[in-house]
């Protein structure tokens, strides 16, 4: 009989922690209980959960005392320091920040694309940026089908991915635009409100900013093909929740789009929504709540021999953050991986 996890979310007070509580919740994952950490700024506060009010508690070195299951939210830097502490208390630890991902010994995971990668899991596993598992989950069908040499993707990243002060600061700016007051930017350089900045994380000696070296580095590791190329230009937009990304493929074997909308209809956690003459395309107003990756504009890429164009988008917050570290959690329990080496 398998034994019921206690859990533990670092990070339970902030915008992804807040949807790792509630997925937890809505999917009943079995837990015999779930502690919440936080800094000492929410340690005392109340987080309800089921039918209970959990207090969040101060995150420290002795947190994972007692914990099988760790679920880290808080920022690279908490990642750094404590992933390798709760490993050491026994716990296995899927960590949200980009701290571990590109390390050798841990596995970089989504469940519709690889998860046989857990299995060789070493107390670590890392739950990739948001913008690469909603790529990744409807390119790897098609790599399959056709295998894929070149991505080129341009990305409509919402607020939340920048946190919870980034989605006050829209509101706040549209509030203060349409006032007749001056925006004023603290989580960005620039006003967020009626503008798109094409600069996320921070810029690098390439002129690639982070996130972008983020989405060419994991592609690769998560679909396991180091022969994929992936050129990437982030943009924050001021949309609330749901990033969006126009992608180009170029594939060896030519796939149709009526083959790619077939292929995409049968894939895993995708919804294909592509209906032009109805104007039936993803939105990330439709996508906001939804688990589903949603995939539509799948046309022909007139310029080359085998390439395709399409429109994806999915709730960042949910498959590309909570949802998706929620969906490693069960495999790990199902296939009895809560265990450290
Ligand atoms: P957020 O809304 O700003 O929340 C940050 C959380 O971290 C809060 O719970 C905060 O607690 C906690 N925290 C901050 N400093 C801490 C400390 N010193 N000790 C303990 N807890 C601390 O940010 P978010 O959007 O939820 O993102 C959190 C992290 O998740 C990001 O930094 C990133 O690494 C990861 N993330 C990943 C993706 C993805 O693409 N997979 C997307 C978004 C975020 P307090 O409330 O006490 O301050
Ligand atoms: O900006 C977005 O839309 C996604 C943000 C992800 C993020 C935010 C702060 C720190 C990350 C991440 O998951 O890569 C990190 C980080 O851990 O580096």
């Amino acid at each position: 009989m398998m034994k019921k996890p206690v859990v533990a979310v670092a990070g339970a007070t902030g915008a992804v922690g807040r949807e790792m509580l509630k997925t937890l919740e809505q999917r009943n994952f079995p837990a015999k209980e779930v502690i919440c950490l936080a800094s000492s700024r929410s340690a005392g506060t109340g987080i309800s959960f089921k039918d209970q009010e959990l207090t969040v508690r101060e995150l420290g070195v002795n947190s994972f005392d007692g914990v099988d299951l760790a679920i880290f939210s808080a920022g690279g830097a908490i990642s750094e320091k404590y992933a390798p502490i709760a490993v050491k208390s026994g716990c296995v630890v899927v960590d949200n920040s980009n701290a571990w991902r590109m390390d050798k010994d841990v596995p970089l995971v989504v469940p519709e694309v690889n998860p046989e990668a857990l299995e060789k899991h070493r107390g670590i596993i890392a739950n990739p940026n948001c913008s690469t598992i909603q790529m990744v989950v409807v390119l790897k069908p098609l790599h399959d089908a056709g295998t894929i040499k070149r991505v080129i993707v341009s990305t409509y990243q919402a607020v939340s991915g920048s946190g919870q002060k980034a989605v006050e600061e829209l509101e706040t700016q549209v509030k203060q635009l349409l006032s007749m007051q001056e925006a004023e930017p603290k989580v960005y350089p620039y006003q967020i409100a009626f503008n798109c900045l094409p600069h996320i994380d921070v810029f690098l000696e390439n002129d690639y900013t982070r996130e972008e070296m983020k989405m060419v580095n994991e592609t690769k590791k998560i679909m396991g093909d180091y022969n994929i190329k992936v050129s990437a230009t982030t943009v924050r937009v001021p949309v609330f929740y749901g990033h969006s990304e126009s992608v180009n493929i170029e594939t060896e074997k030519k796939i149709t789009p009526r083959e790619a909308r077939a292929i995409l209809s049968q894939a895993p956690g995708v919804t294909v929504l592509d209906n032009p003459s109805e104007n039936i395309y993803p939105m990330p107003i439709f996508a906001a709540g939804e688990d589903d990756i949603f995939v539509g504009r799948i046309r022909e890429d007139e310029t080359i021999d085998n390439g395709l164009n399409m429109w994806i988008v999915a709730d960042n917050i949910r498959k590309g953050a909570a949802l998706n570290t929620v969906q490693i959690s069960e495999l790990l329990v199902a296939n009895n991986l809560l265990r450290t080496p």
